[in-house]
């Protein structure tokens, strides 16, 4: 019995604003459908984020389509969970994976928590914030005691666990029934295996890189989806990695080495047959205008996008910046509306915030828990 793990493909997302990134992420799970398709796995299990949002493009819902119904005419059944990306959180609406029940895919649900297929139990659940960590934890207990009457069993999940995100997690890993053969997680892209209980636990991670702080991982590990073995005592999980659609690069300047470093990352980027991301920090004492001119006429024609940070020694603008907040010319309401940027979807999470930000400034601590609670309301 073998199947394929896979997660976090985000199709739909455009980064920093370009066609050719969200030609990227689609690119790449097109190879993944390749990969599966030749592996010829028993089924596959997303453990979520297939799409960027719950309303994704038409491109990314028809590339979809093409690939889940190619899957089954390979026979390969789909096992999904929504992920936080792809979940709705409202009450009554249903999750872009439901339209592909037609094309083989059996959606992990509060309805349908578990499948078995040739005798091997498939439980899982969809996303839950970790307000209601308390339900997840009792649907997880559930799964654990429904899966003992099977030889062998998985869950699905796409959260995060204490021991490998610290800081923002919904589970700890002693939430978890040691019952389970295999763990099947998504949310943290980063690709990890562990020994959990008699089994294995996996994050299979994105497949494009979807975040810059999921380079280390991808230069350590590649990227891709796992090919899990259920066969012997303890599954047997392989990396099957995917070619990413171009390079992300991550380098450090220091100002003194500017011009030679420059020199030669240009000449490494022509070697390229496509061109790459860059992520440039220039450390130093320098004059922002100078280095910000040199770096776009050496490097932006053969680049498809340039970020660049100024670690400036003696940074002025930043001084600025404390005195602009302090002088009270920058309002503190403006700055999440900002962040949160534009759209319908997001001026929805903004006014939430700044609504929270009033209710807790003014320490209306239980207006702040009602209106959090009507928000997520859509996760009970
Ligand atoms: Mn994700």
């Amino acid at each position: 019995m073998r199947f394929v793990h896979i997660s976090d493909n985000h199709l739909g997302f455009r980064q920093f604003g370009l066609f050719e990134r969200e030609n990227d992420f689609y690119d790449v799970f097109d190879r993944a459908v390749e990969e599966i398709i030749k592996e010829r796995p028993d089924f596959v299990i997303h453990s979520g984020d297939l799409f960027e949002a719950s309303r994704p493009p038409t491109r990314a819902l028809l590339l979809v389509q093409r690939s889940f119904s190619r899957l089954k005419d390979e026979n390969i059944p789909i096992y999904a969970i929504p992920g936080n990306h792809d979940t709705i959180m409202r009450k009554n609406t249903y999750p872009p994976q439901i339209l592909y029940e037609m094309f083989g895919l059996k959606l992990i649900s509060k309805k349908n928590p578990f499948y078995v297929q040739d005798g091997v139990f498939i439980g899982g659940s969809p996303y839950i914030s970790k307000y209601y960590s308390k339900s997840l934890k009792e649907r997880i207990k559930f799964l654990g005691e429904r899966s003992k009457d099977y030889d062998k069993s998985i869950l699905v999940l796409h959260q995060a666990i204490d021991k490998y995100l610290p800081y923002e997690f919904e589970l700890k890993i002693g939430d978890l029934p040691k019952c389970f053969d295999y763990y099947a997680l998504g949310h943290i892209h980063n690709r990890i295996i562990d020994d959990f209980g008699r089994g294995r636990l996996a994050y299979s991670g994105s497949t494009e890189i979807w975040k810059i702080d999921e380079l280390k991982n991808y230069k350590k590990k590649g990227k891709g989806f796992y090919l899990v073995d259920l066969d012997g005592d303890i599954p047997d999980v392989q990396g099957v990695n995917l070619e990413m659609s171009r390079e992300v690069i991550e380098e450090k300047i220091e100002f003194s080495e500017f011009k030679e470093d420059i020199g030669r990352l240009k000449r490494y980027i022509e070697e390229m047959e496509t061109m790459p991301i860059l992520y440039l920090t220039v450390k130093g004492d320098f004059d922002r205008s100078f280095v910000h001119k040199k770096l776009m006429s050496t490097l932006s024609n053969i680049s498809l996008h340039i970020r660049v940070n100024y670690d400036l020694e003696d940074d002025i603008e930043r001084e600025e910046y404390y005195k602009e907040i302090a002088k009270g010319s920058l309002n503190i309401k403006d700055m999440i509306k900002m962040s949160y940027g534009e759209g319908e979807e997001k001026k929805e999470y903004s006014t939430f915030a700044v609504s929270l930000f009033d209710l807790l400034s003014s320490n209306k601590i239980e207006d702040a828990k009602e209106l959090t609670e009507k928000f997520y309301e859509g996760f009970k």
